[in-house]
């Protein structure tokens, strides 16, 4: 299998299926379709040209099935390695898990449009202003911390859901946005954090995107310089 993917450093969706292969142990090639433009001549979307019609990644590719779309993604590799387990085993368990998955596909837009992914920078004070002026920033963070720090509570953790499953690689995102914009959230919600930057799957993509240093200046909306 291969999955196309952009900067590691900035691409949040690509982050996803990107910590959820590594982490699960299953094989897979990355193939880096770096973030030169967005136009139909950039690189980028001349690369993904033959593999997606949406011209987006993540993008699956396994034979001649290409998968698109992150949570398309994720459903396809836990059908395919059941063993795996990358959706918790409780029916129920897996109705919440898919549930939150969905709430942050399709959510959270006061975070994801303020503090962008960016792996690299430490941005407080742009966290701070955006906490101050922005109240969809200040209803996101509550909504992420009181769902993260029950979830903990409710399957004792060490991840959302007991073990690692696509919830956590699914927030991971979220938590490097966190980080990099220093937003204050709860004891419960920063253990998890350290936790999971720490699964070799996180880490081995935080590390990935440290080594890039690729600063293009259009995903730099606060940064002139690295
Ligand atoms: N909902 C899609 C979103 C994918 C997406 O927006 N990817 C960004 C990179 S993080 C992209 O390829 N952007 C290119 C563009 O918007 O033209 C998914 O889950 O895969």
């Amino acid at each position: 299998m291969r999955l196309y993917i952009a900067n590691k450093n900035y691409s949040s969706w690509s982050m996803r299926p990107g910590v959820l292969m590594k982490q699960a142990g299953i094989a897979c090639e990355e193939v880096m379709l770096r973030f030169d433009g967005f136009d139909a001549q950039s690189k980028f979307k001349q690369g993904l040209k033959d593999i997606n019609p949406v011209g987006k990644v993540p993008v699956l590719v396994d034979g001649d099935l290409a998968v698109w779309d992150t949570l398309a993604i994720s459903e396809y590799v836990a059908e395919k390695f059941p063993e795996k387990k990358l959706w918790p085993t409780a029916a129920a368990h897996r109705a919440h898990a898919r549930s939150i998955c969905a709430e942050m596909h399709s959510g959270f837009m006061g975070i994801r449009t303020a503090c962008p992914m960016n792996i690299d920078a430490y941005l407080p004070e742009i966290g701070a202003l955006a906490l101050r002026d922005k109240e969809a920033v200040r209803n996101d963070l509550k909504r992420i911390d009181t769902l993260l720090s029950s979830l903990l509570k409710e399957h004792k953790g060490p991840m959302l859901f007991g073990e690692f499953s696509i919830p956590d690689a699914y927030f991971s995102p979220v938590v490097m946005r966190i980080k990099t914009y220093a937003l204050p959230v709860s004891a419960e919600t920063q253990g998890y954090m350290e936790r999971l930057c720490a699964m070799p799957g996180v880490k081995a993509w935080i590390d990935g995107a440290l080594a890039e240093k690729d600063f293009i200046d259009f995903e730099e909306p606060f940064r002139t310089k690295p």
